[in-house]
C-alpha cells in the first residue's frame, strides 16, 4: 500500500471509508500504511513496544489490527535514533500490522508531577539522569518520524478535566498553536499520518473552537483528548457526541484514553472509531478477566475448584485450554496467569467492537439515563 501510495505520489491518508452506519454509529475501513483496519478498534498499549505478555504472532492470531507506542518510553529506552537505526519500530518490534504512536506529553504530565509545560514545549526531569530536559512539538514529531509508526500524534497541551478556569482555555489555544508546529515538522507525511487532538475540558464554546481549527488544517484523522480524567460520564459523553457530530465524515475519530466497554458502547454509538487503554491488560495483571457478564476475579476462593472455562462461549486460546481453576492457582504467583489472562482479555476487547451489546452494558447505560436510541440521533 505504502508503495502503491508512492508511486500514485499520494498522501497516504487514513480516510475513513464508511462501510455501514446505524444513525451515528459507524463501520469504517482506515487503510494504513502497514494494514487496512476496520472500525470501531480498540488498540492495546504496548507502551515500551510490547504488549506485556504477549507474543506479535500471538496479537496477529486474536486479531489485533493496531497497537499503540508512546513516545517519551520509547524515547528514553531504546531511544528513538536506536529504533531508527534498526529499521523502525515494525521491524524492532516485529509487528508487521498498524502502530500508531502518542506524542508524549500526556505521558509525562500524567506519570511525572514535576512536569511544567510553557509555549515551548513540555520541560520534565529526566527519570535517566535528573537532567531537566525539554519535549518541543518539533521535537516530539521528529522522534515519531523515527520510531514510523502509521498514525502519529500531535504534541498537545493537557489538563484534567476536573480542574476549571483559565488554564482550560490557555492548554486548548496552545494545543491549537502547536499543531502547527507540528505539521511543519512533520517531515514524512506520505507514510505517517499526523492526527490532531481536540482539547477544550468540558466547556462547548472551547471543544467547538478547537475542533473548527484543526478542522481548517485538514488533518489525517482527529483525537478527542482531555478525557477519561475522572470527569462524570454524562460531561465525557456530552463531549464526545459534540466533537463527533462536528468532525469530518471521512476522517477517523479517536477517543484518547477510553477502554471500559461501557463507554466504547457508547462513544461508538456517537460516532467514534478508535480507542485505547491500559485496562484489559492492566486489570488481567491484578488477575480479572472480562466477560460478556462484566469481570470476573480470578483470585477469588470460588475459582479455586472450579473445572470451567473463563468463558464457555469463547473460542480463545485461553478459555479452550484452560479452566479457571488452573488460572486461579498462577495468578499473581507465576507470570503465566498473567499472560493467560492478558490473551483473554485482549481477545475479548478484538470481538468486542464487533459483537453484540452486552446485557450488563445495556443495564448500565438506564442506570445513567442513556437510551441508546436517542444517543444515536443527530439531535444528541
Ligand atoms: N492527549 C494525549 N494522549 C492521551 C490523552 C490526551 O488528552 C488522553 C486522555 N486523557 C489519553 N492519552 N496526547
Amino acid at each position: 500500500l505504502r508503495l502503491a501510495a508512492a508511486v500514485a505520489g499520494a498522501k497516504v491518508q487514513a480516510a475513513a471509508v464508511i462501510l455501514g452506519r446505524f444513525n451515528r454509529a459507524r463501520a469504517a475501513q482506515l487503510t494504513l500504511p502497514h494494514f487496512v483496519c476496520q472500525t470501531p478498534l480498540f488498540m492495546p498499549v504496548g507502551t515500551q513496544g510490547t504488549i506485556k505478555g504477549l507474543t506479535t504472532s500471538q496479537l496477529e492470531e486474536i486479531g489485533c489490527q493496531i497497537i499503540l507506542g508512546n513516545t517519551y518510553h520509547l524515547a528514553l529506552r531504546p531511544t528513538s535514533e536506536l529504533i531508527d537505526e534498526l529499521g523502525g519500530l515494525h521491524n524492532f518490534m516485529n509487528w508487521p500490522r498498524a502502530l500508531l504512536t502518542d506524542s508524549g506529553g500526556f505521558q509525562m504530565v500524567s506519570l511525572l508531577h514535576l512536569a511544567d509545560i510553557t509555549e515551548k514545549g513540555v520541560t520534565f526531569q529526566s527519570p535517566v539522569d535528573g537532567k531537566p530536559m525539554l519535549l518541543t512539538p518539533e521535537e516530539s514529531i521528529q522522534i515519531q518520524n523515527r520510531i514510523g509508526a502509521d498514525i502519529i500524534m500531535a504534541l498537545d497541551d493537557v489538563v484534567k478535566t476536573t480542574i476549571t478556569g483559565p488554564r482550560i482555555e490557555e492548554a486548548m489555544y496552545r494545543t491549537l498553536r502547536w499543531i502547527d508546529r507540528c505539521i511543519a515538522a512533520h517531515k514524512r507525511p506520505h507514510e505517517q499520518n499526523l492526527f490532531g487532538i481536540v482539547q477544550g475540558g468540558l466547556d462547548p464554546v472551547l471543544r467547538d473552537i478547537c475542533v473548527k481549527g484543526l478542522v481548517e488544517r485538514d488533518l489525517p484523522g482527529y483525537a478527542i483528548g482531555g478525557l477519561a480524567g475522572g470527569e462524570d460520564k454524562d460531561s465525557f459523553w456530552r463531549v464526545v457526541a459534540q466533537c463527533t457530530a462536528a468532525l469530518p465524515e471521512d476522517k477517523p475519530r479517536y477517543v484518547m484514553g477510553v477502554g471500559y466497554p461501557l463507554d466504547i458502547v457508547v462513544c461508538s454509538a456517537l460516532g467514534a472509531d478508535m480507542y485505547d487503554c491500559v485496562y484489559p491488560t492492566r486489570t488481567a495483571r491484578f488477575g480479572t478477566a472480562l466477560i460478556p457478564e462484566g469481570v470476573l476475579k480470578l483470585k477469588h476462593q470460588a475459582m479455586s475448584n472450579d473445572t470451567r472455562p473463563i468463558d464457555p462461549t469463547c473460542e480463545c486460546m485461553v478459555c479452550k485450554n484452560y479452566s479457571r481453576a488452573y488460572i486461579h492457582c498462577l495468578v499473581t504467583k507465576d507470570a503465566m496467569g498473567s499472560q493467560l489472562l492478558s490473551y483473554r482479555n485482549l481477545f475479548y476487547m478484538m470481538k468486542f467492537p464487533k459483537g453484540d451489546v452486552p446485557q450488563w452494558v445495556c443495564n448500565a447505560m438506564e442506570v445513567a439515563g442513556i437510551d441508546i436510541s436517542l444517543c444515536c440521533t443527530s439531535s444528541c
